[in-house]
């Protein structure tokens, strides 16, 4: 009855009836059921061998019903008999380059071991200045080089900020960074905006040194621009790490100019001693790197102003 019921069903899906085929074997009042049924009744000696001789021969018959049914379906036009000539295509948006950028980074990062940290737009003075070693009379401070919202909020001008806000809520050890919107009166260049984006890393441990710090930037912009991107560190001056240095980047291979891409330096004892870590007990380094500088590198931009125009002509090459 077993075989009986699997050739007459599949023939019946075959001609392609498939109202019949499963009303008559597979529905709940189908052949199929029945057969089940009966398998309750069985001496158990005959069970085992009844039953996967009843699952296989279900299944066929299932598994050739769901394949015509999908083929049906296919063939059966669902929108309008006609062809609506020529077709109009949807424009289809693009993830903006900056996003693209932002996102690369944090992978990178990420395989390095470096968590992705937050802090505010809108900071207080206490996390952009006080925290990080700057003193009251500092330049940087300078309301014109800064947008001020009253006495003690501003709109943050460094990344830097989450270096205190990470280092307030957690103890050592720390590998963070942080990508984010930094805010500046700078006047827009080719390679200025007053917006722009920062992503700033922290490693703090027992023992950290200025070459983890080089071997870490030099890695990130080998992986992030290419194997043949030339890197150059000089020294410099930040109130919040001592020693400081900077990072340049060589702008094409051909060419001897260089573009500033960021800042680093070993972590100053101050800034441990405003978060309340002991700076006897563990060293660390950070950095701070423009992330439009880094697009245009990498998609050979030369005009930093072309991220924030949105021209669709120039954000629909990063597809
Ligand atoms: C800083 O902002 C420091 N907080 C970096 C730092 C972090 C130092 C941690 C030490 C430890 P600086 O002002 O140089 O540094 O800015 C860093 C980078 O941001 C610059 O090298 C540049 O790539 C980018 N940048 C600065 N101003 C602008 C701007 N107006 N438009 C676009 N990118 C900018």
């Amino acid at each position: 009855r077993l075989e009986e019921a699997r050739s007459a069903a599949l023939a019946l899906i075959d001609s392609g009836d498939l109202e019949q085929a499963k009303s008559k074997y597979l529905g709940r009042k189908g052949e199929f059921r029945q057969l089940q049924q009966l398998l309750g009744k069985l001496p158990a000696d005959q069970k085992p061998e009844y039953g996967k001789a009843f699952n296989q021969c279900h299944r066929a018959v299932e598994d050739a019903f769901k394949a015509a049914q999908a083929g049906q379906s296919a063939k059966k036009p669902k929108g309008p008999r006609f062809d609506l000539l020529p077709g109009a295509r949807f424009p289809v948006g693009v993830r903006h380059p900056l996003i693209q950028t932002i996102e690369e980074i944090s992978d990178i990062f990420g395989r390095m071991g470096f968590r992705l940290a937050e802090g505010p737009d809108v900071e207080d003075v206490f996390h952009n200045f006080v925290a990080l070693n700057i003193p009251d009379d500092h330049p940087a401070r300078d309301p014109r080089d800064n947008f001020y919202i009253d006495d003690s909020l501003m709109l943050r001008s460094q990344t830097s900020t989450v270096q205190i806000r990470v280092m307030e809520k957690q103890p050592p050890p720390v590998r963070i960074i942080s990508i984010g919107r930094v805010y500046r009166p700078d006047t827009a260049d080719a390679t200025h905006s007053p917006m722009f984006h920062q992503v700033e890393g922290l490693y703090v441990a027992e023992e950290a040194t200025m070459a983890d710090l080089k071997t870490i930037l030099r890695m990130f912009c080998q992986t992030y621009l290419g194997e043949h991107v030339d890197i150059r560190f000089r020294p410099s001056f930040f109130p919040f790490t001592e020693p400081s240095i900077e990072v340049d980047m060589r702008w094409s291979e051909s060419e001897d100019r260089w573009i500033e891409l960021g800042g680093a330096g070993m972590v100053d004892p101050n800034v441990f001693k405003a978060v309340g870590y002991d700076p006897e007990k563990v060293s660390g380094f950070a950095f701070g790197l423009g992330v439009e500088r880094l697009a245009m590198r990498r998609h050979d931009v030369s005009d930093l102003r072309l991220f924030f125009e949105n021209d669709v002509r120039f954000l629909r090459q990063f597809a």
